[in-house]
């Protein structure tokens, strides 16, 4: 065996006939065509090893040579809520009141979002993901993390999977700037906050935009 694939392991995987492949594509497919951002939420307690499994699950996402760039916050303490929502409303309500162009605040409109930021508190859990720029394994001494961005925007994603498959629901939040979340959490000077996602049950009779979503036609481009 050559050098190269010395510490190679065989890969193991499930596999499928081409009619169960068709219908395990299409049903995932429409299972997470149901996933929407939810505003509204219970403060229903979640089982914390619920938790860790979603956060587990974003954490097999691929990574730059598998640096696995993320750090996962979970916020559960009502003190640190109450501080990431003061903090995180007093960012928006600057956004909302000069910072946002006329032509962003009107593509807003259909979400009926405002500075107010109530789920921040509701929420049982507030997941913070941070991206982790690069390492430090001696003091002044830095090791290169790739691809920082894709890696943990691929976590995102496993982790709105995960949330969503576990049967709760999520809001993609991206309070701008963010750099209140590495104080209040004390976190490294190595990680920069990239998503704050509250997780939970939703509320009674949630609401949500009544969107479409592109469809294949307008998604996929074939050069057979
Ligand atoms: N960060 C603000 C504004 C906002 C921006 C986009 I683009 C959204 O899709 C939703 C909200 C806020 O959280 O209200």
């Amino acid at each position: 065996m050559s050098e190269q694939t010395e510490n190679f392991i065989p890969y193991v995987r499930d596999t499928y006939s081409e009619e169960e492949m068709k219908v395990r594509s299409q049903s995932f497919y429409e299972f997470m065509d149901k996933r929407r951002t939810v505003r509204e939420f219970s403060d229903k307690p979640v089982p914390r090893e619920v938790i860790d499994h979603i956060i587990m699950t974003a954490s097999t996402a691929p990574s730059g040579a598998h640096k696995q760039p993320w750090t996962f916050c979970v916020v559960s303490n009502p003190e640190v809520k109450k501080k990431i929502r003061e903090a995180a409303e007093a960012e928006e309500e600057v956004n909302y009141n000069g910072r946002m162009s006329d032509e962003w605040l009107k593509d807003l409109e259909p979400f009926a979002t405002n500075e107010h930021k109530p789920f921040l508190e509701i929420a049982p859990y507030l997941i913070v993901v941070f991206k982790r720029v690069f390492e430090t394994e001696e003091e002044h001494k830095k090791k290169n993390n790739y691809y920082v961005n894709e890696s943990v925007g691929l976590a995102g994603g496993f982790l709105l999977a995960a949330i969503h498959h576990a049967g709760l629901v999520a809001l993609t939040h991206t309070p701008s700037p963010m750099n209140f979340l590495s104080n209040l959490l004390d976190r490294p000077a190595n990680e920069r906050a990239f998503l704050l996602i509250p997780v939970g049950y939703p509320a009674d009779n949630p609401t949500v935009p009544d969107l479409t979503r592109k469809g294949k036609e307008d998604v996929i481009v074939y050069y057979d």
